[in-house]
């Protein structure tokens, strides 16, 4: 089922507490291993802690990204016809996309994002910023197919994916996503999709334990959140943050560890922890250009180009919506 214009997405209970929310922490508490979905680190003090993970001297994607952007304007304006309907996947950063819509001639811009608020401050960002481009924000979750606006139907669309957010998802989940993009985007769509790049564990891990402890503040604020909003009574000060390499899944994965046996309430239900054991909260995957290009095919999507920043630390792809046709 696409996700129709005006419904409210976030449903809450009696208590004024996200219904999601709650069920996807007492089910991952309840699991061996224990594990949370990152997409609730993104509480307003979260955004926060993001934006100046942003910023720190260890986290080289964003830079490299934006490099990325800024070195290309004219190889994405030679692959990406004007007039196209650009559709934004989460609510825009202020740099990125007005380096990407400054370049490409765009019809519309259209940011979808979960979050009304979000949504609505980055529109009227951009709006700002390029006042003679029709903005229309969606409020949707993007993980399912979208109805865009009437008033981009008829535009052939660029769908626009940067951070390397697909490396949160585990493969089948980031295939879904990649699917249900192109059923939202379209026959014709192209795709720009950013993807962060395997490297040494050393400076990876570095990346996501930073020196100024900002990462391990980010990581410790889902465990505030479920004890503000939940009744939670996790003790804080007995949680680590840990940033460890996966080699097999070549992914970083960020886990909260408990320096010694606990236990906790969250919504009226026990929880323990034994010594060492640990909460999974994030896996942010990395690759390498043949796994790329298995995971767009796999999604449907062809890819066209692909760019590096300077030091070869970060990738952005073209893709199309690959056409059916007969292949051997
Ligand atoms: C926003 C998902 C791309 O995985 O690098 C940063 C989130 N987590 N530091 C990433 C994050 C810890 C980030 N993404």
């Amino acid at each position: 089922m696409a996700t129709q214009p005006g419904l409210s997405l976030v449903e809450l209970d009696d208590d004024g507490v996200d219904r999601a929310f709650r069920a996807q922490v007492l089910e991952g508490l309840a699991q061996e291993p224990k594990a949370i979905p990152s997409r609730w680190f993104y509480d307003e003090a979260g955004s926060e802690l993001f934006e100046a993970i942003t910023r720190l001297p260890e986290y080289y994607p964003t830079r490299a990204e934006t490099e990325i952007l800024e070195q290309g304007c004219n190889e994405f304006r030679r692959l990406i016809p004007p007039g196209r309907a650009v559709v934004e996947f989460g609510s825009g950063s202020s740099v990125k996309t007005p380096l990407l819509l400054g370049c490409i001639d765009p019809a519309a811009y259209v940011p979808l994002d979960i979050s009304g608020d979000f949504l609505r401050a980055a529109a009227a960002d951009l709006a700002g910023k390029f006042p003679r481009l029709p903005v229309h924000p969606v409020e949707a979750d993007f993980m399912k197919p979208v109805v865009l606006p009437d008033e981009v139907s008829h535009l052939p669309k660029l769908g626009f994916f940067p951070g390397s957010t697909i490396g949160n998802m585990v493969a089948r989940t980031a295939v879904d996503l990649l699917r249900s993009m192109r059923e939202t985007l379209g026959g014709d769509a192209l795709l720009l999709i950013g993807m962060d790049l395997i490297k040494d564990a050393d400076v990876l891990e570095a990346a996501y334990d930073d020196g100024q402890g900002i990462t391990a503040e980010f990581n410790l604020n889902l465990a505030r959140r479920i004890n503000r909003e939940l009744g939670g009574t996790i003790p804080l000060d007995k949680l680590r943050h840990v940033a460890r390499w996966n080699d097999t899944y070549a992914r970083i994965e960020m886990h909260l560890q408990a320096t010694e046996a606990i236990e906790f309430e969250v919504s009226g239900r026990r929880f323990r922890l034994e010594k060492g054991e640990t909460i999974h909260t994030e896996n942010s995957h990395k690759f390498d250009r043949r796994s790329q290009y298995t995971l767009l095919l796999a999604g449907g999507w062809t890819p066209v180009e692909r760019w590096l920043d300077s030091e070869e630390r970060f990738s952005l792809i073209l893709a199309e919506a690959t056409r059916p046709r007969n292949a051997p």
